[in-house]
């Protein structure tokens, strides 16, 4: 009888799950629960940065440091860990070691595939280290070392923490003129990778204090976009165009290009038959990068510096020109400084025109993203203060100035100030739908390049629109109006 009441007492929970009355037969009689009320806390072993170097060497790492979340170098490090993991205390770097011979390969197939395997080991290593951890009784978390990343946030900061100011803070390296982290022995063929811990470890390396980096400028030459610039600016768009053509943006672009193509001769025209076979490589298997020559032929680094000073024409010779000559397609945004880079530089690399990655699909984005798309080449010469006015989707407005000075670019993300030469007005857009609003140098190039001597723009055609240019949604009627919708 007793059995009957009980199996019809659960029926009846079973049609009011979510109201409690599930929880309410079993609370209290679950041995699993009573266990666990009983368990003392798992002790905890105290750990010291030899310990940790012995289990990272057994799973594959080259080298590994520490570094407290506190320290003042990760201070914007600080919010996306905590997000991620809001009890890390102790981040954990971990180096893998790439092999020089297969990266600098003018078959970019075996450097990709060094890449990958050496990336695929940092993960295995961060997540051997995560059981370790574990096992002493401490929490840990390992981002990935690279991809998958948060794509939610995507085109905003994607990564969850950044490997590279890890490893600089833990005492592994210092970053080159090329920006990626030298090693001091393994120079920059290296990649990183970082466990998020619980635990005090104790024992630090002590920092880096020479940078590996020689100032040779070979990355500056080599890179086919220009994206390295001599006095240590980084073209970031550039970079991201190119080398990235098979990765998160260039796939959409693809997409957009499929979408627009009259058809498969129009396409073909646009994106090849060995085009489309290597995108199908790459998101097949993984995806491949279209350069990586300033990691290719930087010869800094104790292990890798000798043939760079011993023999330096034999070095360019067998390290530099394989890849300065190779005959590659560089993917660049019609007018932008790496346009003009490769026809001047590398002639003999075919140019394909690719529309600018950044689309911002909000207003802070949008105004974050202005200093990375910026083009210094098209803006010498130009004086001019831009006053932009964003409408998002919940009608809120945000105002930002932009000034160009001469090539350089400062933004006030948050306030119009100073006098406007030029108003830009962008109307509300859904990011959910695709919508994106786009201040790529494509956009800009209707504007024709011209010296300012003051602080307006001079020599504007007669048929300009007064001073300042309100610039929207309508039909471009003079040089200084943008469509912003459609400019990307
Ligand atoms: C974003 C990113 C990129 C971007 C920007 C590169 C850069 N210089 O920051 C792009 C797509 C261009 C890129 C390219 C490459 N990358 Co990368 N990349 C990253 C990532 C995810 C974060 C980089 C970072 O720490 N940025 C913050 C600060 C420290 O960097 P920064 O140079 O001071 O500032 C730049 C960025 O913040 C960027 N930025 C600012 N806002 C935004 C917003 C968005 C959406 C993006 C994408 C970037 C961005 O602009 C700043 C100025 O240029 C890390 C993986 C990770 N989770 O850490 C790998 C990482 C840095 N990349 C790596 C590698 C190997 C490469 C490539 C060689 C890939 C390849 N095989 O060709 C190239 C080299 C380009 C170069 N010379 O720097 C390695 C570097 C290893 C090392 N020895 O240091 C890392 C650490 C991956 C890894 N796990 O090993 N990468
Ligand atoms: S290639 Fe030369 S200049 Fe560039 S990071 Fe390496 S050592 Fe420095």
């Amino acid at each position: 009888m007793m059995d009957v009441i009980l199996l019809a007492a659960r029926r009846f929970a079973g049609f009011f799950v979510g109201c409690g009355m599930t929880n309410i037969i079993q609370k209290g009689s679950h041995p699993a629960v009573e266990a666990a009320k009983q368990r003392m806390p798992r002790p905890v072993r105290a750990l010291g940065l030899d310990g940790l170097e012995r289990w990272a060497a057994e799973a594959g790492a080259d080298d590994v440091g520490v570094v407290s979340l506190d320290h003042p170098d990760l201070a914007e490090e600080r919010a996306p860990v905590l997000k991620a993991f809001p009890a890390a205390k102790t981040l954990v770097s971990i180096v893998v070691r790439m092999h020089p011979e297969n990266v600098r390969s003018p078959s970019r197939s075996v450097a990709n595939q060094d890449f990958h395997r050496a990336g695929e080991t940092v993960d295995a290593v961060a997540w051997a280290l995560v059981r370790k951890l574990s096992e002493a009784g401490h929490r840990a978390m390992n981002p990935a070392m690279a991809f998958p990343m948060e794509m939610d946030d995507f085109p905003g900061r994607t990564w969850v923490v950044s490997h590279k100011r890890v490893a600089m803070a833990a005492g592994l390296g210092l970053q080159g003129l090329h920006r990626n982290v030298i090693h001091p022995r393994f120079g920059s063929f290296v990649v990183l990778g970082t466990v998020l811990t619980t635990a005090d470890i104790a024992g630090r390396k002590p920092v880096v204090d020479v940078n590996p980096c020689v100032d040779c400028k070979l990355c500056v030459a080599a890179c086919p976009v220009g994206a390295i610039e001599p006095d240590g600016g980084f073209r970031f768009s550039a970079c991201l165009d190119h080398n990235y053509r098979e990765f998160m943006t260039g796939f959409g672009d693809l997409l957009e290009e499929v979408a627009e193509a009259k058809d498969r001769h129009a396409l073909r025209d646009k994106v090849s038959i060995s085009e489309s076979a290597s995108m199908w490589q790459s998101l097949a298997y993984k995806p491949n990068y279209k350069a990586a020559h300033c990691i290719a032929v930087c010869p800094a680094g104790d292990e890798v510096l000798t043939p760079f000073v011993t023999d330096r024409p034999g070095f360019l010779k067998e390290v530099v020109r394989p890849l300065t000559e190779r005959r590659e397609p560089v993917y660049v945004v019609a007018g932008s400084d790496a346009e003009a880079h490769v026809q001047k530089r590398f002639p003999h690399k075919p140019v394909r025109r690719v529309r600018s990655s950044l689309r911002a699909t909000s207003a802070p984005g949008f105004f974050r993203a202005m200093p990375l798309v910026f083009q210094r080449g098209p803006a010498k010469g130009w004086r001019a203060t831009f006053h932009f006015e964003l409408t998002d989707d919940a009608k809120v407005v945000h105002r930002a100035t932009a000034r160009i000075d001469d090539g350089t670019l400062t933004v006030n993300p948050s306030a119009h100030d100073g006098a406007p030469d030029v108003v830009e007005v962008f109307p509300p857009l859904n990011p959910l739908t695709g919508d994106s609003w786009s201040c790529s140098s494509r956009c800009s190039s209707p504007t024709p390049p011209r010296p300012c001597a003051s602080s307006s723009l001079v020599s504007m055609p007669p048929e300009a629109a007064p001073s300042p240019a309100r610039c929207s949604m309508r039909p471009r009627a003079s040089p200084w109006t943008r469509r912003s919708r459609d400019c990307s």
